[in-house]
């Protein structure tokens, strides 16, 4: 029998996709304000208006047996510029935050970075200038000071791969870079970075631990061939390994990096860094599951990224070939997908979670794992099935790999409340909450919310 006692079931979000308050008590901009602004992009200036609907928010989390809230701080709210100056302002609002997730009994789980990088930086070039590796390790030094004795639970990045191959790979997230040399150079600083963070954690001695948030996708091949078997590693090279053995062992898959010093100069790569990525490993795995990844080997083509879940491409159209490596295969037939193109596969959580407990045997928190949809949330509630039972396989999956010996801490369902989803803007639906973002942002409980609570509380009493 599992012990779920301690067990953190909770819900999780971002401080973009929720806060709103984008210009309000002296933050200031992120390259996304920036960006969308300058495109003329749906944006998140006011999202779901947490900055002022909070305390709404968390009490709904502890009435919905919620036992673990997971947002992330935002650093434009909390340093102002370059020399590092720092707005009380902003430290008082998640001072506000974490006593009101204390006062009702929910833990925090805090990431320092999602996604929301100060434009200021962004000008110096962002994650390709190693400053910003420094800059991000003294502003995550700024939120141990700060918030020490009242999180416990630390992520340094939220899902490097996803930021860094959609910023300079894909390019259709900012800084919309296209550059196969530039995605290897941000995607290292970004390791760097975090184990920077984790180093200025460990020496400043607080209690907690710290780990990194990885959107995770189990690579399956199409058949048995050895060529598929090649395919299927450099597809998770590609989709995995650079990111959990780097932080899980501080060291770069060895053949990833001996394939990319034959191409691209990589130099920059110094021996004292790599030392400082060795030493400063991550106590816990954060997992955001989604989908898994089927592969095929390359045929024919130029490196090709087209990805539906972050534009509004229409169903089908999703692709990803790495030239020379591997090419996804988008459409199992056996398979259902969302309408919004992702594969429905909880056995990926379960096979996954396995996979991960065995090449790392550190401890696992599922960060993320949810469904985005339409919704027509003028309706008293929102009758969403579809999630309950997308909830309930993941559950259930979950519970098998730990059966199996998976050690899993926790499961986060994304998102706490419907929020902003990147580019596909507020009308991809994830919460448990419904925000009804043209009256007033009411929020009101969809039948998931209280299909996780009763979930919750059978658990509990098992
Ligand atoms: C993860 C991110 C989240 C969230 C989620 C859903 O990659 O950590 O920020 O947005 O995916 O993705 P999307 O909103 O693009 O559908």
């Amino acid at each position: 029998m599992m012990d779920l006692k301690n067990f953190l079931w909770g819900s999780a979000t971002a401080s973009y996709q929720c806060e709103g308050a984008w210009d309000l008590d002296e933050r200031v901009e992120s390259m996304w304000d920036h960006y969308l602004h300058e495109e003329g992009l749906e944006n998140g200036d006011i999202a779901s208006d947490h900055y002022h609907h909070f305390e709404e928010d968390i009490r709904m989390m502890k009435e919905g047996g919620q036992r673990a809230y997971r947002f992330s701080l935002s650093w434009p709210r909390i340093i102002k510029n370059k020399q590092g100056e720092i707005n009380e302002k902003g430290l008082a609002f998640y001072h506000k935050i974490l006593d009101c997730c204390h006062e009702n009994g929910i833990e925090p789980f805090v990431t320092i970075y999602h996604w929301d990088l100060p434009q200021y930086w962004e000008e110096t070039g962002g994650w390709l200038n190693e400053e910003v590796c420094t800059a991000f390790a003294q502003y995550a030094k700024v939120c141990f000071q700060n918030f020490h004795t009242k999180i416990r639970k630390w992520v340094t990045f939220n899902e490097p791969k996803w930021f860094v191959c959609s910023g300079y790979l894909i390019g259709n997230y900012p800084p919309c870079i296209q550059d196969v040399s530039k995605t290897i150079k941000a995607a290292y600083h970004v390791m760097y970075a975090s184990a920077l963070g984790i180093k200025e954690f460990r020496e400043g001695g607080y209690e907690g631990e710290i780990g990194i948030v990885h959107s995770f996708t189990p690579v399956n091949g199409v058949d048995d061939r050895i060529e598929t078997k090649i395919a299927m590693r450099y597809a998770d090279n590609y989709c995995n390994n650079w990111i959990l053995d780097t932080a899980a062992k501080g060291e770069i898959p060895i053949d990833l990096l001996s394939e990319l010093s034959k191409q691209y100069d990589i130099s920059y790569m110094k021996p004292e860094q790599l030392k400082i990525i060795k030493e400063n490993t991550v106590d816990f795995l954060g997992l955001n599951y989604y989908s898994r990844t089927l592969v095929k080997p390359y045929t024919s083509g130029e490196t090709t990224f087209v990805v539906n879940n972050s534009g509004k491409a229409g169903k089908g159209s999703s692709k990803v070939i790495v030239k020379h490596w591997f090419e996804q295969v988008m459409h199992d037939p056996n398979s259902t997908y969302t309408e919004w193109d992702t594969e429905i596969y909880p056995k990926g959580l379960k096979d996954g979670l396995l996979e991960v407990h065995q090449k790392y045997g550190l401890p696992i928190y599922i960060t993320e794992n949810g469904i985005g949809m339409y919704e027509d949330v003028t309706v008293p509630q929102v009758d969403d099935e579809y999630r309950i039972s997308f909830m309930r396989d993941h559950i259930k999956a979950m519970f098998e790999a730990m059966e199996q010996g998976a050690n899993i801490k926790g499961y986060f369902a994304w998102s706490s409340f419907d929020l902003y989803s990147w580019k596909n803007g507020c009308e991809k639906r994830y919460g448990l909450v419904a925000v009804d973002f043209d009256h007033d942002r009411i929020r009101k409980p969809k039948k998931s919310y209280t299909w996780y609570r009763d979930m919750i509380n059978s658990n509990a009493e098992n």
